[in-house]
């Protein structure tokens, strides 16, 4: 059992952080696929504790080289899984000066190395009794375990009435929806809020440059969109702007580059260009200098780090739109 226990949750870390990874990266109802994967994962990983216990107090009692870093692989596993069991809950935005979606990240990322160097310190080669039948019919009673101690935990959310249970598929908490002002402001890693005085702006889009005047002459669009932040909460908000497809010449190019005056730039695909939507407006007035001043990219569908504030260009180009990092570094 000792060595299924420490193959499987090599796997079940690895797992439920690939599975953490995907559902961030997913803003249609397919999120809720690896939002539940994730859940039963990590909780598997719960499970397996008291199977693991004897092996660490065993390993700690020989006091081999490498404990610091198993104590800490420890630790961070529990406060990862803490974390996230609490953003569940819905019942403490922050932990300290944190958000807890930034701790449950920062320490997952932190366990995710660790497993790695544990790994590297205590290698196992994969045998072919690994395989077995028993070893299928453990992993089947884990699997069952987790999915039904999950469903148990989010059970539980509800009938404590906390407000987790009104998360949305994503997994992410509601927050000033039709309030603009109540949104959360939210930069993805170092950006600051861009301060732009009003008549001073033009955005480059395709040879053009769109300052206010232009603006006035346009025939905006309204739409109704969702920004999922990453973070772990959203916000619906009635937007007005204008299609890209109507200010861009999209003909063969492969896609649409959009470009903030900081510097952070998505890449969307082409075809996309009837979908996005650079916005001025969001509930009936200009945006805020916190969400965007002078234009936002308004992104239906797509997370919060794709909605691009602060616009300088939209340009078309020749580049894959899948030629980028999945997520920014900047
Ligand atoms: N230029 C720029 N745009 C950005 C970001 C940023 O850091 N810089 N953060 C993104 C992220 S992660 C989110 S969730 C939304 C937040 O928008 P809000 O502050 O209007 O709520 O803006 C996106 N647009
Ligand atoms: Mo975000």
């Amino acid at each position: 059992m000792t060595r299924f226990t420490n193959l499987t949750l090599g796997v079940l870390v690895t797992a439920a952080y690939v599975t953490g990874l995907v559902a961030q990266g997913t803003g249609t109802a397919w999120a809720r696929i690896p939002v539940v994967l994730h859940g039963v994962t990590a909780i598997a990983v719960v499970l397996l504790f008291p199977w693991k216990s004897p092996v660490v107090r065993s390993g700690l009692s020989r006091r081999r080289g490498g404990r610091v870093w198993s104590i800490t692989l420890g630790i961070a596993i529990v406060v990862t899984v803490a974390s996230g069991l609490i953003q569940m809950t819905g019942t403490a935005r922050k932990l300290g000066p944190l958000t807890t979606m930034q701790v449950h990240i920062g320490f997952a990322t932190l366990a995710l190395v660790l497993t790695g160097v544990h790994y590297v310190m205590r290698p196992m080669r994969p045998r072919r009794e690994d395989l077995s039948r028993r070893n299928f019919l453990r992993s089947g009673a884990l699997g069952l375990g987790a999915a039904a101690s999950w469903l148990g935990w989010e059970g539980a959310v509800r009938v404590a009435g906390w407000p987790g249970g009104e998360r949305r598929f994503t997994g992410s908490h509601e927050r000033g929806s039709g309030d603009p002002a109540a949104m959360p402001v939210t930069q993805w890693l170092d950006d600051d809020v861009q301060r732009v005085a009003p008549g001073s702006w033009a955005i480059a889009a395709g040879g053009v440059s769109i300052d206010e005047a232009a603006v006035a002459q346009m025939q905006l669009e309204t739409v109704t969109a969702t920004l999922d932040c990453t973070s772990g909460w959203h916000s619906e908000q009635v937007w007005r702007g204008v299609p890209l497809d109507r200010i861009l010449d999209v003909g063969e190019a492969r896609s649409i580059e959009v470009r903030s005056m900081t510097g952070y730039s998505r890449r969307f695909p082409a075809a996309d260009a009837a979908y996005l939507l650079l916005a001025f407006e969001v509930g009936g007035a200009p945006l805020s200098p916190g969400h965007g001043y002078p234009a936002r990219l308004v992104a239906p569908g797509r997370r919060g780090f794709w909605w691009v504030k602060w616009v300088e260009s939209v340009e078309v180009s020749g580049v894959p739109w899948w030629l980028q990092l999945p997520f920014p570094i900047t």
